[in-house]
């Protein structure tokens, strides 16, 4: 029961634009690690671990979506007429559920790190973050195996596909009310304009996180070549946004926050400018 891309032929425009955006995102994820390594040391040491979190998780998104565009690249040939799958390949998505087992967790803690959480507070959202995020992960990876039952693909029951997906979101649902909770209340004193930030980069997770569900579900309305551009297109746009921009985001908070308690290299690169207008 492999993902519904296996069971399809493309027309040359529909292979060649995945094979694009996935270079685009190894690219982009590429750069991010370098500036989130380079830019780590403006902020005061007890935010940093956020920007070397940021570098782990392009190095494990650049892995990620190079392999997936080795396994596209390899899995495919021209006939001619159309891009068919290669006699014994098998193109799976599911690298992106293994990369996310490194990737959600991570992402989670960097909040927590820029929202100023330690100790006992930090621990206890941490950890229903990590087990919120992981079983969110493992039931959606479950239920992408009934993939084609819902495209129509294959015959056999539609209901694990749904089942798993909904208890994926329960879990969902708990990161998503978490989140809220974290963003509005950080821990600790900083400028208005950093806790505006804060809660923008809340808003930024739970929209960006949200298209992964959409693109779960998206074999189930558009289960041809369009729809693998599309549902390839919001991975994309997801990873993006919740990795690289969502890093960029936190470090600004983490900038002002650094500014506003007088680390003198935040004030150099102009992270008091939070302090002086608004
Ligand atoms: C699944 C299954 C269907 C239901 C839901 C899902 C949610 C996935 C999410 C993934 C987030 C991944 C991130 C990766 C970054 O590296 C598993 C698709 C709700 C929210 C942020």
């Amino acid at each position: 029961m492999p993902n519904i891309e296996n069971y399809l032929t493309f027309e040359h425009w529909h292979f060649d634009y995945v094979r694009h955006i996935f270079t685009l995102t190894v690219a982009v994820f590429g750069a991010g690690l370098v500036y989130f390594l380079l830019s780590a040391r403006n902020v005061a040491p007890r935010y940093r671990a956020s920007s070397y979190l940021s570098a782990v998780v392009m190095v494990s998104a650049t892995y990620e979506i190079f392999s997936l565009w080795l396994g596209w690249d390899s899995s495919f040939a021209y006939n001619g007429s159309e891009w068919a799958l290669v006699e014994g390949k098998v193109f799976s998505n599911g690298y992106r559920y293994a990369n996310w087992c490194i990737d959600v967790p991570m992402l989670l803690t960097q909040l927590l790190i820029v929202a100023g959480f330690a100790g006992q507070k930090f621990w206890s959202n941490w950890w229903q973050f990590t087990a919120a995020g992981l079983l969110m992960i493992f039931t959606g990876y479950i239920g992408q195996y009934y993939e084609p039952q819902v495209a129509g693909l294959e015959d056999g029951s539609t209901m694990p596909f749904w089942i798993w997906g909904l208890v994926s979101s329960v879990f969902y649902a708990w990161i998503v009310y978490l989140t809220i909770k974290v963003t509005l209340n950080p821990h600790g004193d900083m400028p208005v304009r950093a806790r505006k930030e804060l809660r923008n980069v809340g808003i930024l997770l739970i929209v960006s996180w949200t298209l992964y569900p959409f693109a779960y579900g998206w074999p189930a309305w558009q289960p041809d070549a369009d729809g693998v551009v599309v549902r390839q297109t919001l991975y994309t746009l997801a990873d993006i946004f919740s990795k690289l921009v969502y890093g960029v985001m936190l470090g600004r908070v983490a900038l002002m926050r650094s500014a506003y308690e007088g680390f003198p290299s935040a004030i150099e690169v102009g992270g008091d400018q939070a302090l002086t207008s608004d």
